[in-house]
């Protein structure tokens, strides 16, 4: 049985590839902080997960749950993952993103046996080069965050190249699912329609709606993940779907799905609150060497996507996708865990 260790096994890719590993048969161990609100809901459904309590911002938590576990293989999934918020907390993120990474590969490169070391690089690291965007692109970051993951990436070659690690970097372009962070757009505007349907909430407050993103479907971007460890040499590769949209496309596809007509009676834009200091324009991947070299190929497209979204955030507001008014339950979660007004987070 082949044991992996994964960091951010709580966020949203952490919890899709403990799935896929346990489902592969590994034994698989992940790190978790400690918070005082409880931070296991995306992966209190599975079982046999095996957690270790620790953060990246302490090189030696993680030296020893790497000695401990002796892992084969090694997903670093964890991070300060919102690039809005690094402008806000550079050195958080820094230290997180950045010299986290770098003590998991030095205690790696501790062990008898190395593992097999992942990295969650961004197509965020490619910042204002002009789509589209391949491997031998060039990186422009335009944010603390992106800065952080050039720094995981140049790390994670280095290693490979100074010490013969099988090291790899995903270039992974966004992702997004049911499980996607509340403050990041798309999730943003598919629990924003769900609370304007439940009649908890009549505008959804948004910053730049021009910026274009190559947006995917998290579980096939973690089957990426895993392919990349079990090629036959450690390499560096794009994921991505090779199409891209506006968020001004991505709302508007939303609302028209979920019924509510035009989305301009609900949507405010360029809300100073959610504007960047520096934006990333336009971002569009070219994932043809993933294609030719792992055989990776997303089959989730745009509009799929938007409707797996607004399917699955409806009933959490006890509305059904096509609206016949709101449940019982319904009722319990808006007056429970949802009862936030969406507007004040990013
Ligand atoms: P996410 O949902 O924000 O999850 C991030 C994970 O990192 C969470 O488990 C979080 O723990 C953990 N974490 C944060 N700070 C930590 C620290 N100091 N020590 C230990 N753990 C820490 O992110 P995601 O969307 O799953 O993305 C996974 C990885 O891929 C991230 O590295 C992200 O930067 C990168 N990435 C994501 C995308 C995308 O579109 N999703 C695209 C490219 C790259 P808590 O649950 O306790 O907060
Ligand atoms: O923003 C614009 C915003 O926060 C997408 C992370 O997973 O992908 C993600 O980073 C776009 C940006 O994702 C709002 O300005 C407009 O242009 O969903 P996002 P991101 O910044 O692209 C990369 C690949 C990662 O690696 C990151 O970890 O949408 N936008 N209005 C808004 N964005 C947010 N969050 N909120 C708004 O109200």
């Amino acid at each position: 049985m082949k044991k992996a260790f994964v960091t951010g096994i709580t966020g949203q890719d952490g919890s899709f590839l403990a799935e896929l590993l346990l489902s592969k048969e590994y034994e698989v161990h992940g790190l978790m902080r400690r918070t005082s609100t409880f931070n296991r809901h995306r992966i209190h459904h599975v079982e046999n997960i095996i957690t270790h309590y620790g953060d990246l911002a302490d090189a030696s938590s993680i030296w020893k749950i790497v000695h401990e576990i002796k892992p084969d293989e090694v997903y670093h999934l964890g991070a300060q993952s919102n690039v809005n918020i690094s402008f806000d907390m550079p050195g958080f993120t820094s230290q997180t993103n950045a010299l986290g990474t770098l003590s998991l590969l030095e205690a790696i490169k501790g062990l008898e046996h190395p593992a097999k070391f992942y990295m969650a690089a961004s197509s965020e690291m490619f910042g204002g080069t002009p789509p589209p965007q391949n491997e031998q692109s060039i990186f422009r970051p335009r944010s603390v965050y992106a800065i952080s993951k050039v720094f995981g990436f140049d790390a994670t070659r280095l290693y490979r190249e100074a010490y013969n690690m099988f090291a790899s970097n995903g270039i992974l372009f966004n992702h997004e699912s049911e499980r996607r962070g509340e403050n990041f757009v798309t999730r943003k505007i598919t629990l924003g329609i769900a609370k304007i349907k439940a009649g908890l909430m009549n505008k959804l407050y948004m910053g730049n709606l021009d910026a274009e993103r190559d947006w995917g479907y998290a579980p096939e971007y973690v089957e990426a993940m895993w392919k990349m460890l079990q090629h036959d040499k450690p390499d560096d590769f794009v994921i991505a779907t090779g199409t891209s949209h506006s968020v001004k496309e991505f709302v508007q596809e939303a609302f028209a799905y979920a019924g509510l007509g035009d989305w301009k009676s609900y949507v405010v834009d360029n809300d100073p609150r959610f504007l960047r200091p520096t934006e990333v324009d336009a971002l569009t991947g070219d994932p043809s060497k993933a294609k030719k070299e792992l055989g990776w190929e997303p089959k989730v497209t745009f509009k799929d996507l938007v409707k797996i979204m607004v399917d699955l955030d409806m009933p959490r507001f006890g509305i059904t996708p096509h609206g016949e008014g709101i449940t019982l339950l319904g009722k319990r979660f808006q007056n429970h865990f949802w009862n936030h007004d969406l507007a004040r987070y990013d």
